[in-house]
């Protein structure tokens, strides 16, 4: 039987509050209204911000079905939709792309408008949730929520992907992949012979290397206080791992050691610490050195910082999905996934039942897992 043009009970994944779990229950998805897009999920990966989510370090409106790197089919399509059909194979899309707003006609733009990102309501363009749990509303994550069964987007957050593309690979490029490869490529622009440094070896910092490498990096320096992830990051191009464990020096100071007192070109800083974004600032070259910010900084996290660091030359960079324009992106990104351009094997640790969500992130707070993907 169709389901189109009727509500759907499904399971999802609720933050009933701040530090509070993820609870599976059964809510109710609402068709999808003009321009909206409901989507069956099949995997979703899990990132650590779906963990600053539920720990209450982004603020978000509770309760909330997080969730944001995912791979789906298209279950109905609201009126005036021409993006994507029943049964497309797609990716909800955390960053938006509407094509219409000042940052989206920009090349060098990526932010939409449209983006839930800062603005954290969690709901859709008319003010409404199409998530309801007990005849309440529940609110959405970034313009997208994949820790349930079905979920309903605007057509600016979603994005046809090849039929064959692999689930499990295919999210990574929801988030993961495209906010580390992209901040190597786009954002930093990394140049072929240059020394990069990547602060914090996870799901998103593991594709920064992937793009160090890949643009023609000649030294790739990975740091982590987890050694246990140095042979995935060497696997992937990292030519040296340090923990700043083992260091009673700074750790900025020892990578101006490192590289003979001139810092690295590109610093990456994929933690989201303030402790880790000054070093990371400070390790790369004073006159040329580019620094990247991709780790989400906590919502009430204030720097202090001597503007010295700045007035030599340095570049300090956010990045938010790498710089990427999700819906020109993405696809592309899918496609040289699937023809082995990059090796995405490592990546993808854990393969769990969507039923083990909590399991999943007990994986990550452990940090025994790069990406567990959910599979539905
Ligand atoms: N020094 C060195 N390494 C550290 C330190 C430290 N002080 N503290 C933690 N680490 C290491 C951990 O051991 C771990 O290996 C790594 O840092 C962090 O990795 P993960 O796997 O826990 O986290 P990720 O890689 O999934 O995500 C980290 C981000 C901070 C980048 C995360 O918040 C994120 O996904 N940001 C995405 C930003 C974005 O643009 N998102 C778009 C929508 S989400
Ligand atoms: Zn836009
Ligand atoms: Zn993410």
């Amino acid at each position: 039987m169709s389901t189109s043009g009727n509500v759907i009970k499904c399971k999802a994944a609720i933050v009933f509050e701040a530090k509070g779990p993820f609870k599976i229950v059964e809510i109710e998805v609402a068709p999808p209204k003009a321009h909206e897009v409901r989507i069956k999920i099949l995997g979703t990966g899990i990132c650590r911000t779906d963990e600053h989510v539920q720990a209450g370090a982004i603020k978000v409106n509770y309760p909330v079905i997080p969730g944001h790197e995912a791979v789906g089919i298209v279950e109905s399509i609201g009126e005036g939709v021409t993006c994507v059909k029943p049964g497309d194979k797609v990716i909800p899309l955390c960053l938006p792309q509407c094509g219409r707003c000042p940052p989206c006609k920009n090349p060098e733009g990526n932010m939409c408008q449209k983006s839930d990102f800062l603005t954290a309501k969690g709901v859709m363009y008319d003010g409404t949730s199409r998530f309801s749990y007990k005849g309440k509303p529940v609110h959405n994550f970034v313009n997208t929520s994949t820790f349930t069964e079905y979920t309903v987007v605007h057509e600016d957050a979603v994005v046809k992907i090849d039929p064959a593309a692999p689930i499990e690979k295919a999210c990574l490029m929801g988030c993961g992949f495209s906010t580390g490869y992209g901040a190597a490529t786009k954002t930093a622009k990394v140049t072929p012979g240059s020394t990069c440094a990547v602060f914090g070896l996870g799901g998103v910092g593991l594709p920064v290397i992937i793009g160090c490498k890949t643009s023609g990096a000649s030294r790739i320096i990975g740091i982590d206080i987890n050694k246990a992830k140095f042979p995935i990051a060497k696997e992937l191009g990292a030519t040296e791992c340090i923990s700043p464990l083992d260091f009673k020096k700074p750790i900025n100071e020892v990578l101006l050691d490192m590289t003979d007192g001139e810092g690295v070109d590109y610093s990456f800083e994929v933690i989201g610490h303030t402790d880790t974004m000054a070093a990371a600032l400070a390790s790369c070259n004073l006159n040329y050195g580019v620094s990247v910010m991709v780790g989400v900084p906590p919502s009430a996290a204030e720097m202090t910082l001597s503007p010295r660091l700045i007035f030599t030359g340095r570049t300090w960079k956010g990045s938010v999905f790498g710089g990427l324009k999700s819906k020109d992106d993405i696809p592309k990104l899918v496609l040289a996934g699937m023809e082995k351009k990059f090796n995405l094997d490592p990546l993808v640790t854990h393969v769990l039942p969507f039923e083990k969500i909590n399991e999943g992130f007990e994986l990550l707070h452990k940090g025994q897992s790069i990406r567990t993907v959910l599979k539905m």
